[in-house]
């Protein structure tokens, strides 16, 4: 089955007592048992929840994986998967990652005796010399948030079987319409479905989608022992907004491109990062490994001044000013004081994140009406 087809199909089947065609909503926390342990397959919905079901094998579909893991949020799935470690193992990690998770590694993991590794991972030269014989876990995001650096999956995933770690790929900007890396030679795909999955900013969630089945048994038993599922509702949102992932990519895809070529032309940004470019470094993985270059953009005013960076911040009208990205409406957003503020200061630098990056989610609307609005606030 084709990419849009099973953004449509995969997963979903109509509502066995009513036929309904779309997933209901199944909101009970608990199900009858006919005698103890007689039940349909539902106890209760930490453990099991229909609709969480059908999303679920809906992620896995659209992965081309065996299994989905829903979460309450794309931390909650981090937080399942660093729960697979134990004291003393270690963990590579891409520098340059969503502050969030870096804080959730270095301020909760690192103070139970897990150590974390955070490397430049253009190439995998730096990720082969931190290996150790406790690496148990190769982090990677790509393309990266903020900077959208690129990571070779396959590469990593061959360091990763070498040292005998786990391959994880944070594939939130990309989603499986860009690229599906449990065909790469990744263990687990993780998400924060907040963004281009639910793709409506309208919900909070997260998932892994795995194919092994020790693994896929592991990391439910920490998803219902530890409890940070999502409630129904909120599977039905990314379940809606799955239906149009393809569409949406689409055109979030091309109007990447041109806001990216229109900054690129601006004489008044100094550098402009976003994958499509041939000049890109690693376009040439990215072409490999995608099917298109996605929409978020990170880009540095001349003069690399913070000020400047704000001042426009404060002009756009129609990129507005949020955390958050992969919603249908274009936002901005600044990356040193907003969602990577919790990266200290000399890991930021150290990464090449300046303070006067600004970070483009390049929604769906009229590619002029985003032009015109770039126009207006850089001048
Ligand atoms: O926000 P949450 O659903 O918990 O997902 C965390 C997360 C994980 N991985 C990546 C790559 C992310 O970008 C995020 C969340 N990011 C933002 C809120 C942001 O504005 O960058």
């Amino acid at each position: 089955m084709k990419f849009g087809t099973k953004a449509i199909h995969a997963g979903v089947h109509p509502d066995p007592t009513t036929g309904a065609i779309m997933t209901p909503i199944y909101q009970t926390s608990t199900y009858v048992q006919r005698s103890p342990g007689d039940h349909k397959g539902f106890e209760y919905s930490r453990t099991h929840n229909p609709t969480r079901t059908q999303l679920q094998d809906a992620l896995a579909a659209l992965d081309n994986g065996k299994h989905g893991l829903a979460f309450a949020s794309g931390m909650a799935a981090i937080d399942c998967i660093v729960k697979l470690l134990q004291p003393g193992d270690e963990v590579i990690s891409t520098n340059d990652l969503y502050g969030g998770s870096y804080r959730l590694f270095t301020k909760v993991y690192a103070t139970y005796g897990i150590k974390f590794h955070f490397v430049p991972m253009h190439d995998m030269t730096a990720v082969e010399a931190a290996v150790t014989d406790k690496t148990k876990l190769i982090w990677v995001e790509t393309p990266t948030n903020p900077l959208l650096n690129v990571i070779d999956i396959a590469a990593a995933s061959a360091v990763a079987k070498k040292a005998g770690a786990l391959l994880v790929v944070d594939n939130t900007f990309s989603t499986p319409y860009l690229q599906t890396p449990l065909e790469l030679g990744a263990d687990m795909v993780m998400y924060s479905l907040t963004k281009y999955m639910a793709g409506h900013s309208d919900t909070v969630m997260g998932a892994v989608v795995v194919n092994d089945d020790e693994l896929h048994e592991r990391l439910s038993f920490f998803q219902n022992a530890c409890g940070g599922t999502p409630g129904p509702q909120d599977c039905f949102l990314v379940l809606r907004g799955l239906k149009t992932l393809h569409i949406r990519m689409q055109r979030h895809c091309e109007n990447g491109r041109k806001v990216a070529e229109y900054l690129k032309a601006h004489p008044k940004v100094e550098k402009v990062f976003w994958p499509g470019f041939a000049d890109h470094p690693n376009h040439d993985v990215a072409a490999k490994q995608m099917n298109d270059f996605g929409g978020m953009i990170s880009f540095v005013l001349q003069g690399d001044r913070k000020e400047d960076a704000i001042a426009v911040l404060e002009k756009f009208q129609l990129f507005s000013l949020a955390e958050s990205l992969g919603g249908v409406e274009s936002l901005s957003g600044h990356p040193a004081t907003m969602t990577h503020a919790s990266i200290p200061a000399e890991a930021r630098k150290a990464a090449g994140l300046s303070d006067s990056l600004i970070r483009l989610s390049v929604g769906i609307e009229d590619a002029e009406d985003l032009i015109e609005d770039l126009k207006q606030a850089i001048g």
